[in-house]
């Protein structure tokens, strides 16, 4: 009973023609993100520009859930109304970010692993009384000429398991957050080459923990080049070097890939989404999106914390997640751009410290 419930929401989650919008910024890096723009960041501006997303006009005509962080969902709306009861009096699923971040993997060179599986079905308990449905876990694997090591890609998808298991046992849909990096110069054949040797690897120790793929989303990375590459990989290069990546290592069990946008340009994310489901070959799942920044940096940078351009600010988030519901279709085209006026043409994620 408990898995049929998991499956029906994951597959809500993945629904046609919409995706999940990753509002779970930590304290830490929504203030970075404010400070760029001037704007002050505390636990009453937060709350502020959440809330200017989740009542977005139309919103849940795109948008399936959106994940929260911790403040997040014990924050009250303007007129009472607790922040995931918004969503879910709008038809959107409210999800929870339950890692407690990454800290530094013993004997490595700097590598990462997530933590905070001590204590989590008890968090996993209050939160559900808030309504939450879904959880993520993000793990971090960085590339270098050296990295990763074996140790370090072995111990995140053991405690992206762990989470899973815990996840589902407690009537959660866990989404699978194994994110390699774009930062560095390597090509788009060695991210490949990584996010393929992540995704075996997550998807055994999956296996291991007798996770059900049927009750979980996994949230990849897509297969890029990194970011100082000299060699930038076309748009359709991306698509099939991501689609053959995810037809080698994702089972077909599994409903829906919802892609991280990673620090692309919001164009990109969207022009990527589009070319992936637009590619021939099986697809098994349902390919949409779980982007953080790729959905909101256009809204935050017209927002600016100023009350004046609530409206405007969400119209451009509206836009942004009506092209990308768009493209989880494959009928993403660039002249939806010129729908709306945008802030900028040439808009790029400013993102580049997490
Ligand atoms: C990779 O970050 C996730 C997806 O966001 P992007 O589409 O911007 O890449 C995102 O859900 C992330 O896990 C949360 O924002 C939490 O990040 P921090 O760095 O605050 O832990």
């Amino acid at each position: 009973m408990m898995l049929r419930g998991l499956e029906a929401t994951a597959r809500t989650l993945v629904a046609n023609g919409k995706g999940i919008l990753a509002a779970d910024e930590t304290i830490g890096t929504i203030t970075r993100r404010f400070e760029r723009l001037k704007i002050e960041s505390n636990a009453e501006s937060r709350r502020t520009y959440r809330e200017l997303l989740f009542t977005a006009p139309e919103a849940s005509s795109f948008i399936s859930g959106a994940i929260l962080h911790d403040e997040t969902i014990r924050q009250l709306g303007s007129d009472g109304t607790r922040l995931p009861d918004l969503l879910l009096d709008r038809g959107i699923i409210p999800g929870i970010k339950v890692d407690l971040g990454v800290k530094r993997l013993a004997n490595t060179e700097g590598e990462m692993v997530a933590e905070g599986l001590d204590g989590l079905a008890d968090r996993l308990n209050e939160y559900r009384s808030f309504g939450a449905q879904f959880a993520k876990w993000r793990a971090v694997i960085r590339i270098d000429e050296r990295l990763p090591t074996r140790k370090c890609i072995v111990a995140n998808a053991h405690a992206l398991a762990r989470y899973a298991a815990i996840c589902q046992e407690g009537g959660f849909v866990p989404i699978v957050e194994p994110d390699v990096l774009m930062d560095g110069p390597h090509t788009l054949d060695r991210c490949a080459e990584i996010t393929g040797q992540t995704l075996h690897s997550v998807f055994d120790e999956l296996s291991r923990q007798d996770v059900s793929l049927e009750g979980m989303l996994l949230k990849p990375n897509m297969v890029v080049a990194g970011t100082a590459c000299p060699t930038q990989a076309s748009i359709t290069e991306v698509a099939a070097a991501t689609l053959r990546c995810l037809q080698r290592h994702v089972p077909a069990a599994v409903p829906g890939i919802v892609f991280l946008s990673g620090g692309q340009s919001d164009l990109k994310a969207t022009a990527h989404l589009n070319s992936i489901n637009l590619m021939d070959g099986p697809k098994p799942w349902k390919l949409s999106f779980s982007f953080g920044r790729a959905l909101q940096d256009r809204a935050l940078a017209t927002w600016r914390g100023n009350k004046a351009h609530w409206i405007d600010a969400q119209r451009i988030f509206i836009h942004r997640a009506r092209n990308n519901a768009a493209a989880t279709l494959g009928k993403y085209t660039p002249s939806f751009e010129n729908e709306i006026r945008q802030p900028s043409d040439t808009f790029v994620s400013t993102d580049e410290d997490d």
